[in-house]
């Protein structure tokens, strides 16, 4: 079997730590990890496979022999130094979203649309977390119903923002139950305690960014430019997982709540968690280290006839990020 030399970049962030783990737990064939970051992170370290490995100041030049460029850094880091990486002959999967919605760059979840990695230019991105776990579920009705129109709710776990949110959801906490005043530093808003309906910055259509994310890389992942979508995405006080409140109108009404059960549990990444008579729905914090997309509240929509109601829940960090792409990097293998 052939072994790869894998750069991480933003390999001491919370998705860069998830990267390295997911590689080592999924046993990719790596033949040399190169752990990178900014000047700031450079010289700790990372454990892979029982090693300590350092973490070397990303560069220009840091990317001679590596065939996969895993970056995690921020779109501007992105923009920055994967055309180095493209340059060098790596591969580069993004996790950021700075170059999703180009047109020659394919936006993946391998289980939906593995196809469009066909014809890659070097760089191949990885979706926005609530979108990835978002047409994982919508793939299999989209498939066999058809769909029309797409409403959803998003509650999003800070993790998504990085370690200083996970210290500030944390922080913010302890000091609202001790009866201290803490002065947000992520956020708009205090975190604990609270949702806050704002993700990203907001654009002149009053939709914030990461809406407009949803709306955009759902509609390109699904191929389908004329489907109707629309979101609010809201921040709440969870650590890892990400829900969604998911209303969509099908095409043709399913014969029944159970076959649309079985659909989606057959479909590879999802599993469909829905007793309600046992209270058994997906909860993100119950959830959280999981690899599957789990959905349940599975019910016809009383107010439309082909529609139907779900939530759906995955761990963000996860399908969300890591582990999708690291499916990306297998699937180019294979
Ligand atoms: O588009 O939870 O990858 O703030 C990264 C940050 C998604 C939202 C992306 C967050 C964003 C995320």
């Amino acid at each position: 079997m052939s072994k790869y030399v894998v750069a991480v970049v933003g390999a001491t962030g919370v998705v860069g730590k998830e990267l390295i783990e997911t590689l080592e737990a999924r046993n990719f064939p790596v033949k040399t990890l190169i752990p990178l970051a900014s000047a700031r992170s450079a010289g700790s370290t990372v454990s892979f496979h029982g090693a300590d490995i350092v973490v070397a100041e990303l560069t220009e030049t840091s990317f001679e022999g590596v065939d996969y460029a895993l970056f995690s850094a921020g779109g501007s880091i992105s923009e920055t130094f994967a055309p180095f990486a493209v340059k060098s002959g790596a591969i580069v999967i993004d996790n950021t979203s700075h170059f999703r919605m180009h047109e020659d760059v394919p936006l993946v979840v391998p289980e939906v649309n593995a196809h469009a990695l066909k014809g890659n230019k070097g760089i191949i991105a990885n979706p926005n977390c609530s979108t990835a776990q978002l047409v994982l579920a919508l793939k299999p009705l989209y498939d066999s119903y058809g769909i029309e129109r797409i409403v959803i709710s998003t509650y999003q776990s800070v993790s998504g923002s990085g370690k200083e949110a996970i210290e500030e959801l944390e922080a913010h906490s302890r000091a609202s139950l001790n009866g201290r005043h803490y002065e947000p530093k992520v956020y708009q808003h205090p975190i604990a305690f609270n949702v806050i309906p704002q993700i990203d910055v907001f654009e002149d259509n009053g939709y914030t960014k990461e809406e407009m994310k949803m709306i955009n890389e759902t509609k390109k992942i699904l191929e389908d430019d004329s489907l109707k979508i629309t979101a609010t995405t809201v921040r709440v006080p969870v650590f890892i997982g990400h829900s969604e409140s998911v209303n969509v109108q099908l095409k043709r009404r399913p014969e029944s709540m159970d076959e649309v059960r079985a659909l989606l549990d057959a479909f590879p990444g999802l599993s469909v968690m829905d007793n309600p008579e046992k209270s058994e729905y997906p909860t993100p914090r119950e959830l959280a280290g999981k690899d599957d997309t789990y959905v349940g509240r599975l019910r016809y929509d009383l107010s439309e006839e082909t529609g139907i109601e779900m939530w759906v829940v995955a761990d963000n960090l996860r399908k969300g990020a890591a582990l999708n792409a690291v499916q990306i990097a297998e699937a180019l293998i294979a």
